[in-house]
């Protein structure tokens, strides 16, 4: 007699659920400069360390084996000295190369005490990078098409507090095309004044891309002009210092441990839909992934079946037959 599988009740199989929660370091103790240990640790990591809180610092301190590496070790803090742009970013406001103009003062950007990352117009109308917390009168802009007008702001801001003041009663910090208009600008300034202009850069800033704000610089760090890269000083807890980056040295590197969870999953049919096709099990895990992602699961998930000691993957719950 022919065995007719009536209907399969539940079927269950397990599911390896792999999420990405937290970063682990790793030192690396054999010696490279910056852009050689970042190269390494995303070939072997996830990147350079960041380090967000007290905690990380922490766990560094007690990883550190001071003995073998001399005390310091690249982290993935730099500073991106090259990365000069204007405030107000809409392309349509500049022809060709108008956001390349540059006016510097004689050896200017210095980026001096490492720590220079915005732009004023000294009493000569060129330009000198100072730091971004200094106070400093503002022009701010008035755009309307490719027409543009100057106001000279007496109040002394930061240049953050400076460039909120410009976009919410003007336009934004002045965004200078060309000699003519530095010139305007120029003519507005009172003598011997130093004044915001819209021109800056990324200061210290993860490799990573990560924005946290958490610093843990040394006494009187980050302070070389032309020291862009950061390493962490185990010798003062791990307070970060400014170095060349072409020096060789340790570094520290981390990746995102894997948790792994085992989960049952059954699952109900009303068809004959065959659990063993491989096709099947990868569009019932896309489902799984796109379930977990819609519960508002943010982390990097993986997914996939675990195959039990029969070679298969679903089972039967309760199976009824009919003769
Ligand atoms: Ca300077």
């Amino acid at each position: 007699m022919e065995k007719v599988l009536l209907f399969i009740c539940t079927a269950s199989a397990l599911c390896v659920v792999s999420s990405l929660p937290a970063r682990q370091y790793h030192f690396v103790y054999d010696p490279k400069n910056w852009t050689e240990a970042q190269s390494y640790c995303r070939d072997m990591f996830t990147d350079l360390a960041t380090i967000d809180n007290m905690e990380d610092v922490e766990t560094l301190n007690n990883m550190a084996d001071l003995d073998s590496y001399k005390y310091r070790a690249w982290i993935g803090l730099y500073n991106n000295v090259s990365s000069w742009s204007w405030s107000m970013s809409d392309s349509g406001f500049y022809k060709d190369n108008e956001t390349q103009l540059r006016n510097w003062a004689y050896n200017q950007p210095d980026n001096f005490q490492g720590r220079e990352c915005c732009v004023v117009m000294v009493a000569n109308g060129e330009w000198s990078d100072v730091p971004c917390s200094l106070p400093f009168p503002s022009v701010c802009a008035d755009v309307k098409g490719q027409e543009v007008t100057f106001t000279y702001v007496t109040e002394e801001m930061t240049f953050p507090e400076a460039q909120s003041y410009c976009r919410a009663n003007h336009t934004d910090l002045a965004c200078i095309r060309n000699m003519a208009e530095n010139q305007k600008i120029h003519k507005l300034i009172p003598a011997g004044q130093s004044t915001w202009i819209g021109l800056f850069r990324d200061c210290w800033k993860w490799v990573d891309g990560s924005n946290s704000s958490f610093t843990y610089w040394n006494t009187d760090e980050p302070g070389g002009a032309d020291q862009y890269c950061a390493a962490a000083y185990f010798a003062a807890s791990g307070k970060w210092a400014d170095w060349t980056c072409e020096w060789k040295r340790a570094s520290i590197c981390y990746s995102a441990p894997v948790l792994k969870q085992v989960v049952r999953v059954k699952l109900k049919r009303s068809s004959f839909l065959d659990l063993d096709d491989a096709a099947v099990q990868e569009d019932l895990l896309k489902q799984l992934k796109q379930k977990l992602k819609n519960q508002g699961v943010k982390t990097s998930i993986k997914l996939s079946w675990r195959t039990q000691n029969d070679g298969k993957i679903f089972h039967n719950d309760k199976e009824q037959d009919k003769f």
